[in-house]
């Protein structure tokens, strides 16, 4: 495995098929030798040159600019040469596989191979050598693949801050606080004649608190960028006719589900995917609740139940012409009782009525504050959309958000607990100081986990060895 770790890797960097330029890649230690073979000449460190890319018969492959960047300068932090030329997909192949057997031929100067074990790269593994030699954190790293696949304006611009390292740093300041306190904490282990007076004098309890403080913070703009990359899933259920179709139909500004006056219309699931203020929404059509001997309508009934159950938020349509009927509203209940038999709790649930342009004013046994619309004339859907935003959890936060994954907004939360923790033991009379310890080192395992830093300990050790409690 470290063998694998330290081989040299080549990859077709550009996407599949066509286009103007197409670039390989090689990353490796020593890469001088395989230069010189690809290009007939040494490089400049950094500059692009101009010049044909050997066949390894004398003649050219093709015409391109090739790059050379000498470690520990380069986005992995080994030798990286970069050869672009046309993108055209067999050439780019063949290019790649001259660099693979240039690489295993022996080389004129010294009779051995010019750069041993070169193999095409994994994904991502360009990457994962930038992250393990140090170039970057692992939320830089994942912030790569975010930004590929960012869906949205706004994902992308969270995901490039991310890779700026917003998020780092601000991981960092986390992780200074705690080291702080750690750094008393056991301090205050290894003197036991300092014991809880030392932690009183220097505030402990409030760095602690402050540490929290400065938690929260973090963790809300976290799930702020979680929500960005991830979205959630919104489920539209409820009986036949409600306009479930038609209202997804006007969300996704598209005719994307039949509508038809028949009750029983859909069947399959139809799913699309909308944004709003670049957070993507999954909304999900379903078909309309009811007890049916139609054998293919039960099945679409089993799967919007299915729906149902991994929704992050339900919205659950009405009819509001039929809102007097006393046997609608019986079915109604009897699907909400279902619905939170199966959802769990923190799931919310929004209740909307919808065809308000066909019903006369206020009906009775209403809610006053129910929520009308019409999927038909569009009244009422972009209060819905904002509601829908804010039940995602959406807030437009002034610092600006930076991309974060749904791991990281565990880590954060695992963090939180064990800071809780500590502040409950920190609180007792008579502290015990090593479970104190323990919650604070477990609390720094979990913040590590996000940048993919395991060297906290050896960290500890340094700062251990310059530490002086007065004494
Ligand atoms: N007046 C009025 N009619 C609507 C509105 N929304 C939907 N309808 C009509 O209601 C009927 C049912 O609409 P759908 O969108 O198919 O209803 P659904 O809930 O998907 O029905 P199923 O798929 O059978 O469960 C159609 O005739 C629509 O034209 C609305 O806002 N106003
Ligand atoms: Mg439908």
């Amino acid at each position: 495995m470290l063998g694998q770790l330290h081989d040299p890797i080549a990859a077709i960097a550009t996407a599949p098929g066509r286009g103007a330029v197409g670039i390989v890649r090689v990353s490796g230690a020593g890469l001088a030798p395989l230069v010189q073979a690809l290009c007939g000449r040494s490089l400049r460190p950094r500059e692009a040159t101009y010049l044909p890319f050997a066949d390894g018969q004398g003649g050219a492959l093709d015409q391109g600019l090739a790059l050379f960047f000498p470690a520990p300068h380069s986005f992995t932090g080994e030798d990286v040469l970069e050869l672009q030329a046309h993108g055209g997909p067999v050439l780019l192949e063949l290019l790649l596989a001259r660099c693979l057997a240039a690489a295993a031929e022996p080389d004129p100067a010294t009779g051995r191979p010019r750069l041993p074990g070169l193999r095409v790269a994994r994904p991502g593994e360009f990457s994962e050598r930038a992250f393990r030699n140090g170039k970057m954190d692992l939320t830089q790293a994942e912030a790569i693949a975010d930004l590929i696949d960012a869906s949205t304006e706004a994902a992308a611009r969270s995901a490039s801050r991310s890779l700026g390292g917003a998020f780092s740093r601000e991981i960092g300041t986390l992780r200074e606080a705690l080291i702080h306190l750690r750094m008393l904490v056991e301090a205050t282990l290894d003197f036991p004649e300092e014991d809880i007076d030392f932690l009183q004098q220097a505030d402990a309890a409030g760095q602690l608190e402050r540490l929290q403080a400065q938690l929260v913070a973090v963790r809300q703009r976290a799930r702020q960028g979680a929500l960005l990359r991830e979205g959630i899933k919104v489920v539209i259920a409820g009986q036949p006719n409600a306009g479930k179709s038609s209202l997804l139909n006007a969300l996704a500004g598209a005719e994307l589900a039949i509508v038809s006056s028949v009750a029983g219309t859909t069947r399959d699931v139809v799913a699309q995917t909308i944004q709003i203020q670049g957070v993507p929404l999954h909304v999900v059509d379903t078909a309309g609740l009811r007890s049916s001997s139609d054998e293919v309508e039960q099945i679409g009934i089993a799967r919007a139940w299915g729906q149902i159950e991994q929704a992050d938020a339900l919205l659950f349509l009405h009819d509001l012409t039929r809102a007097g009927e006393p046997a609608y509203r019986t079915a109604d209940a009897a699907i909400r009782e279902e619905m939170l038999a199966r959802l769990p709790a923190a799931v919310p649930v929004l209740d909307v009525w919808n065809k308000s342009d066909a019903a006369a004013a206020p009906q009775a046994g209403l809610p006053g504050e129910a929520f009308r619309l019409s999927a038909r004339t569009g009244e009422g859907i972009e209060t819905l959309r904002q509601r829908l935003l804010e039940i995602a959890g959406w807030q437009a936060l002034p610092e600006g958000v930076f991309l974060a994954r749904a791991r990281h907004v565990q880590a954060l939360q695992q963090m939180g607990e064990h800071l809780q923790q500590a502040q409950a033991l920190l609180a007792q009379r008579m502290p015990a100081l090593d479970l104190l310890a323990e919650e604070l080192r477990l609390a720094q395992g979990a913040l590590n986990a996000i940048t993919g830093e395991f060297d906290a300990e050896a960290l500890l050790g340094v700062i251990f060895s310059r530490f002086c409690i007065g004494k």
